[in-house]
């Protein structure tokens, strides 16, 4: 019909729903549908067929009016909490359907926008460090299911600033047969528009899970090395020159670069500390501590780190060494088990896996994977059992006691991954527990010195979801701004999941609130203020921030802003025992609080 309207589609029965066809104005369908199903309320499909009624003059005016460059700021650490903020009822639709379908929250990755500058991470050694622009070339394979338009578009744009473009060969996407409406269209437009013949999109034809999807993104690659990316990630500077270096010096290294954090609510960028790959016996891929000394000189934090597992999604490798490996088990479906998988066999059959200090990529970690297996299959189970079979010889045992209905399950034909293990002359799993991980201990191990030693030091171990400990910065009660009404819990102070009100203001432990330096406020030291929908509670401290993390300005007539939820703290009417709610910020009845220290 127009040159601006490519597809229309009616949603609903009644409210007519279109994408624009022109990806240079960035914007997502949800919210032209949005904003659409507010304007245009004809939904006569008949005039919506003709190109000269009102309604595609009306959409015009629409596209011009929704500029979307107005919603995208050049995004620094800076303004990240105020990205966050819920101004209207759309925002608030936006925000929950993006952590339904992604899990982290789309609105401020949205505002984002394709750009944004992240912390350096690296250790200052690294920043001395002159790379040789003889490299081998690399080609990223980046598969991805339902991703976030604005945050896939991201982590392409974060690899195309921050690559040398001598090096980068090609960025392949395999979009493994993604449903979100018009998100294949979108991908294909941009990339078309934007970086034509360097990013290249594929689609599978059916679903096939992460692990065939990047077989098949695999297979197209043309670079010497290949690097494997989650869908959802920022490449930091000089990313890529140093796993290809070390490459370069021993084809079969496998590399990964260190796993920054992008906070999944709040999309802040932060440096992870230098931790390993490890496992559990339930075959779950697992953070460690370093050996100790390890990291006894300043030049040890810029050295390549033995790991005896990778995390999976982030890692190079050269690309016939890949292939000369086995690629990949393509027996294994949708999510798991692949990592453990590749890497007892790069140990047990000739490679070495390495992590690289001076590489850093941010990836959104999220507090739950929001998809299944279309079938329903526990992927997981059915992944490791793969695994176990294949590679872990009687070790599996230990597997297979741990969890007792991995017994009876199924997984499928592993002959062909048997048959490569022995043409491939590899080394045995008791080969690889002592030379590369003695640190596990059994299950059966019955020193207790050394199982003691291990959970003390399991105790430490980092996890990039978790803080380690809770620091206090201020001491306060929360007055409501020209009231004597302070906020406190309904019930007694130890009460999980108590609801919070406002009462004559004491100078008891009920109403004295603690700030941690993670932005949480903790009632007497005991439990934590989180964000629950439509009424705040008070609950066990989780230490993930989000719906337990509050901003506020200052002293005095200060909004409490929930990073999560996007919503301010609030009561609906100025008097002792009223009830706190959230309210979205900009409502004029939003209630403002006074710090009293
Ligand atoms: O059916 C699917 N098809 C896909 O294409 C399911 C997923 N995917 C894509 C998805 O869009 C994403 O790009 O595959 C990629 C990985 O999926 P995630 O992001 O849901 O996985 P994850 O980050 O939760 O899980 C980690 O473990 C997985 C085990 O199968 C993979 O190895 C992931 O790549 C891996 N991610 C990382 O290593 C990043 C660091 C996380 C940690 C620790
Ligand atoms: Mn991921």
């Amino acid at each position: 019909p127009s040159n601006k309207l490519v597809s229309l589609q009616i949603k609903d029965n009644s409210i007519p729903m279109f994408t624009t066809g022109n990806l240079n104005q960035k914007y997502s369908h949800k919210h032209l549908t949005m904003k659409k199903s507010r304007k245009i309320i004809s939904n006569d499909i008949e005039s919506l067929q003709k190109p000269n009624s009102n309604i595609y003059k009306n959409s015009d005016n629409l596209i011009k009016s929704l500029q979307p460059v107005s919603r995208q700021v050049n995004s620094t650490e800076n303004n990240l909490d105020d990205l966050g903020m819920v101004k209207n009822p759309e925002d608030e639709q936006i925000r929950k359907e993006g952590y339904m379908l992604h899990a982290f929250n789309v609105l401020i990755s949205e505002r984002m926008g394709y750009n944004r500058t992240i912390p350096d991470t690296r250790n200052k050694l690294c920043q001395q460090i002159q790379y040789t622009a003889d490299l081998p070339t690399a080609s990223v394979i980046i598969c991805f299911y339902n991703e976030h338009f604005y945050t896939l578009m991201r982590t392409v744009h974060s690899i195309i600033n921050r690559t040398p473009s001598k090096i980068l060969k090609e960025i392949i996407l395999v979009d493994d047969f993604s449903d979100i409406p018009n998100l294949q269209y979108n991908v294909s437009s941009a990339i078309e528009k934007e970086f034509s013949g360097k990013v290249l999109l594929y689609r599978t034809e059916r679903r096939e899970g992460l692990i065939r999807a990047r077989l098949h993104g695999a297979r197209k690659a043309t670079g010497e090395v290949i690097v494997f990316l989650d869908s959802h990630v920022e490449v930091n500077l000089d990313w890529i020159q140093p796993l290809l270096t070390r490459i370069k010096e021993d084809e079969t290294v496998v590399v990964t670069p260190i796993i920054d954090i992008i906070n999944a609510d709040n999309f802040k960028y932060s440096a992870s500390p230098l931790v390993r790959g490890g496992f559990n016996w339930g075959l779950h891929f697992k953070w460690e501590n370093l050996p100790v000394g390890t990291l006894a000189k300043p030049e040890d934090f810029i050295k390549p780190i033995k790991s005896p597992t990778m995390a999976g999604g982030l890692f190079a490798i050269n690309r016939q060494f890949f292939i000369d490996l086995g690629e990949y088990d393509a027996g294994m479906n949708i999510w798991g088990g692949e990592n453990l998988e590749i890497s007892f066999r790069i140990w047990m059959c000739g490679g070495k896996l390495e992590m690289i200090p001076c590489s850093r990529v941010g990836h959104v970690f999220r507090q739950r994977r929001p998809y299944g297996d279309p079938d329903g299959q526990d992927t997981m189970l059915y992944n490791s059992l793969r695994v176990a079979y294949v590679w872990m010889d009687d070790y599996k045992d230990y597997y297979l006691s741990q969890r007792p209905e991995a017994k009876e399950a199924k997984f499928g034909d592993v002959s062909s991954r048997i048959q490569l293990r022995k043409e491939l002359k590899c080394k045995d799993f008791d080969w690889y527990l002592k030379n590369v991980y003695p640190e596990l201990a059994l299950p059966t191990d019955n020193d207790q010195r050394l199982k003691n030693k291990w959970a003390a030091l399991e105790q430490n171990v980092y996890q990039p979801w978790h803080s380690r400990k809770r620091n206090y910065i201020n001491r306060y009660q929360l007055r409501l701004t020209n009231s004597t009404l302070c906020l406190q819990s309904k019930k007694d102070l130890k009460s999980k999941g108590s609801l919070l009100i406002v009462k004559s203001c004491l100078r008891t432990k009920q109403q004295i609130w603690y700030e941690t330096d993670k932005n949480e406020l903790v009632l007497a030291q005991l439990l934590c203020l989180q964000a629950n929908d439509p009424n705040p509670i008070l609950y066990k401290c989780h230490e993930m921030g989000g719906d337990q993390e509050w901003k506020h300005k200052g002293e005095s007539k200060t909004p409490i802003y929930n990073m999560a939820l996007g919503r301010c703290l609030s009561v609906n009417k100025k008097e002792s025992g009223a009830l706190v709610t959230l309210k979205i910020c900009t409502d004029p009845s939003s209630s403002t609080w006074d710090l009293v220290r």
